[in-house]
């Protein structure tokens, strides 16, 4: 572990005190472990750091065509992690289909939470959590439902709307992942617009 030292001193007349302070740096734990959170399992995440909103992973942005699903892996590294990953979902007016977001737990090795968070690129975001999730507000306030996987395995939003969009329902999809036990826990998860 990296440690960093700090030296401290202070004059008073002719006498001269000096403290040596070692810290331990925070951060990564062992080589092999990329999570940003300090106390987090290493468990081999690969998508890592993507604890909150701002260093959310980036997955394919895509219209409200459903057939544009696809599948995301990674590893919840115990209690101590959170998984976020974020796109951009287009409401095209050239294709005939509904904005229904959806996030289903494809796969995973245990029980995991899971959260579908919206906001609108315009107006303001409306959304009603469907039956077996609960709402939730994310960091930034913006609406979301969640459930887990003792309960169910997906959200669908098929409410989501932009108030005073003129029917443009685009929004940014924030997608957040953790495991109430502390293991290792691998999941695939597959979401769409
Ligand atoms: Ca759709
Ligand atoms: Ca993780
Ligand atoms: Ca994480």
């Amino acid at each position: 572990m990296d440690t960093q030292r700090y030296l401290l001193s202070f004059a008073r007349g002719t006498t001269v005190l000096v403290l040596t302070i070692f810290v331990a740096a925070c951060g990564g734990g062992s080589g092999s472990d990329s999570d940003s959170s300090p106390t987090a399992l290493s468990c081999g995440d690969t998508t890592e750091p993507n604890d909150s909103k701002p260093v959310a992973t980036a997955i394919a942005n895509r219209t409200e065509d459903n057939s544009e699903e696809d599948q995301t892996s990674s590893t919840a590294s115990g209690v101590d992690d959170d998984d976020f990953f974020t796109y951009q979902g287009t409401d095209s007016p050239s294709i005939i289909d509904v904005v229904d977001p959806n996030l289903t737990i494809v796969s995973s090795t245990d029980d995991l939470g899971f959260c579908l968070y919206a906001t609108c690129l315009s107006g303001t975001t409306s959304l009603t959590c469907p039956g077996g999730t609960t709402s939730a507000t994310d960091e930034d306030g913006s609406p979301g439902c969640c459930s887990n996987t003792t309960i169910q395995n997906s959200i669908d939003i098929n409410s989501l709307s932009c108030v005073g969009a003129g029917g443009d329902d685009s929004s940014d999809i924030l997608i957040e992942i953790n495991t109430p036990t502390d293991v290792c826990v691998d999941y695939t998860f597959s979401t769409y617009f």
